[in-house]
């Protein structure tokens, strides 16, 4: 007789599952079809942190505990469908970090890199590799992978700004490293403002040679981000989902600014009523001006200056202002770009 089907006998399969599984091996038609999905699965949830609603918790961390003893006092952003992993997204960390007057948050480093992005407070300082700059609301600021760094404000106020970290991907290739500075704060070599008088001004060095793949500009101020979209919306075509959107580079290559985050800074203006967009890329926003609603998914979030939040890889969003509105974010862009991965999509107004 010829056998045109396999019999399907599932103590017989469940007993050649347990038999190789002695041996580590396991059957793949079990589980293809959730390994290899037709579009993005994940857990990744839609969420805003509003910071009227958060502000009082952020404060009340600095009466627990000071910045030392923390040695990074940091309310973690975590997403609700990832509870208890420390995550925003499935490759990124964030989270809101405070810095009293007076205090130092010592100096350590990791392979993983940061980004700061100013929230609150004027005058605080990160020194990163023997260089110190001071920070400002809206200020981009990238401690590359490896480079030691402290911060300290000297100010009379507190500061808060948010952290961005590719934490879950470091820890995914298992590749983390840490150590700490036997002092508070770091020596330091170069005076301040260098970094942007050398890599800034669309100039460069003669001979330099860039030994990383992060830009050698670690701080990009406010003023000149704002500056460059006001000066852009004078004659640039709006995109109808983004507006008018720039990303950070390196200057010494174009690529992005982190080799591992994309960071980027947009414009809606008042009345902007966006299309439909999405991307692989699940991306954090943090609100610097203005108001205006994100529907993300099902769900619609309304937003003003200082909240968060985060659309998840895939899911259909849509932005509007009521007021012009800048927008700060990140993403694990410039990585699925390098594996070909990355893929966005614009729908119908
Ligand atoms: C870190 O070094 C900082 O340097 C902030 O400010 C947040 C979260 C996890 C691991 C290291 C900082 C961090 C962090």
């Amino acid at each position: 007789m010829i056998m045109t089907s396999t019999p399907t006998n599932a103590d017989d399969r469940k007993a050649f599952y347990d038999t190789i599984g002695q041996q580590n091996l396991t059957p793949l038609w079990e589980v293809l079809h959730g390994l290899v999905t037709p579009e993005p699965v994940h857990q990744v949830q839609p969420a805003i942190w509003r910071y009227d609603d958060i502000r009082g918790h952020i404060m009340a961390s600095g009466e627990l505990i000071t910045a030392k003893e923390a040695e990074r006092r940091v309310l973690i952003l975590e997403n609700p469908g990832l509870p208890g992993q420390s995550k925003i997204t499935g490759s990124l960390y964030a989270g809101l970090q405070l810095i009293l007057p007076g205090e130092v948050a010592p100096a350590h480093r990791h392979t993983q890199s940061a980004l700061r992005f100013v929230v609150e407070g004027e005058g605080a300082y990160t020194a990163v590799d023997g260089e110190r700059t001071t920070m400002h609301p809206g200020d981009f600021v990238i401690t590359p992978s490896w480079t030691w760094h402290d911060h300290g404000n000297d100010s009379d106020r507190p500061m808060v700004w948010l952290d961005g970290l590719d934490i879950p991907m470091v820890s995914f290739f298992g590749a983390s490293f840490a150590e700490k500075w036997p002092e508070d704060s770091q020596p330091l070599s170069r005076p301040e403002g260098d970094s942007l008088a050398r890599y800034g001004q669309g100039l460069m060095p003669e001979g330099y040679q860039a030994r990383t793949h992060t830009s050698p500009v670690f701080n990009y101020p406010y003023a000149r981000t704002r500056e460059a979209l006001e000066q852009m919306r004078i004659h640039e075509k709006w995109d109808p989902a983004q507006g008018l959107k720039l990303n950070y580079v390196n200057p010494v290559n174009g690529d992005f600014a982190m080799p591992t985050i994309g960071t980027f800074m947009q414009l809606l203006p008042k009345g902007f009523d966006g299309i439909p967009y999405r991307a692989t890329d699940a991306t954090v926003f943090s609100v610097v001006e203005g108001t205006g609603e994100a529907t993300i998914g099902e769900q619609t979030f309304s937003f003003g200056p200082r909240d968060h939040f985060v659309a998840p890889s895939w899911a259909w969003y849509r932005l509007s202002a009521s007021e012009d509105c800048v927008l700060f974010s990140f993403s694990d862009r410039p990585v699925q770009q390098k594996l070909d991965l990355w893929r966005e999509q614009r729908g119908n107004g």
